[in-house]
């Protein structure tokens, strides 16, 4: 199941994977909140149910979230996938689908969590960016992060061509952290992800590499 509010790029990575035989999956349907996303086509062009559920049908967050929950469990998905999904979701919600509602946010968390990331980013001069995938909890963008993957930030980069380079990275890890979690591989200790029981590598990026040596003479 994946929820969208948009574009639905990475609705469209996963599609791909799914189809391409690189992601052991089905998607059982598509759920918009904006009633003229393109991503609702793409899924329909795909052959795969697509609903919209116009959250300003609702009078609180908490009834919208209800509707969303009805249609999402009419479907019986193992998992539900935010992508580019942009309305923040109520506790009822999170408790529902705990530890298999996964979302992919364009920073390296926790750095820059909430919106604008990419501004953010180039504002504070950092200069590697990225994406990362994480399980959603009642912290927005706080839930433990089972990948990311890291983008160099140019001296003449604005908010789009950074966003640009960012999202070709997450159509890479998205359709990957699914496919772990489908598989069972993904288990959660200490707030920490682990795969297959391990910490992955590139968690400690530095560990394995020795300090510098101090200069001679
Ligand atoms: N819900 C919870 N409880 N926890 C998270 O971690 C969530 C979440 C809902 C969405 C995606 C997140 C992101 O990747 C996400 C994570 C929207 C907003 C937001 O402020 C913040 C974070 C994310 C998505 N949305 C405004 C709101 O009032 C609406 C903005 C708009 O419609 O354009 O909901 O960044
Ligand atoms: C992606 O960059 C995604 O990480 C981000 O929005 C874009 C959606 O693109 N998500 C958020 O900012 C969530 N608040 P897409 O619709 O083409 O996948």
């Amino acid at each position: 199941m994946v929820l969208i509010s948009g574009r639905g790029s990475n609705l469209q990575a996963i599609i791909d994977a799914v189809n391409a035989g690189r992601l052991p999956a089905e998607i059982r349907a598509v759920i918009g909140n904006q009633p003229g996303a393109p991503g609702l086509a793409r899924a329909r062009t795909a052959g795969i149910p697509a609903h919209a559920i116009d959250h300003r049908g609702f009078a609180t967050r908490e009834q919208f979230d209800q509707a969303l929950m009805r249609q999402i469990d009419f479907y019986r998905p193992r998992v539900v996938v935010l992508a580019g999904f942009m309305r923040i979701l109520s506790g009822a919600f999170i408790d529902h689908y705990a530890g298999r509602l996964l979302n992919i946010h364009p920073s390296l968390l926790p750095a820059f969590p909430g919106l604008n990331t990419h501004a953010r980013a180039l504002q504070s001069g950092v200069t590697v960016h990225g994406a990362s995938v994480h399980f959603v909890t009642h912290e927005v963008d706080g839930g433990p992060v089972i990948v990311q993957a890291a983008v160099p930030v140019f001296a003449d980069d604005t908010p789009e061509i950074l966003a640009e380079r960012v999202l070709m990275e997450e159509h890479r890890i998205y359709p990957l952290a699914i496919g772990w979690f489908l598989a069972g591989r993904l288990s959660v200790e200490n707030g920490r992800v682990l795969l297959d029981g391990h910490e992955r590598p590139e968690q400690g990026l530095n560990r394995d590499i020795p300090p510098s040596q101090p200069p001679s003479g």
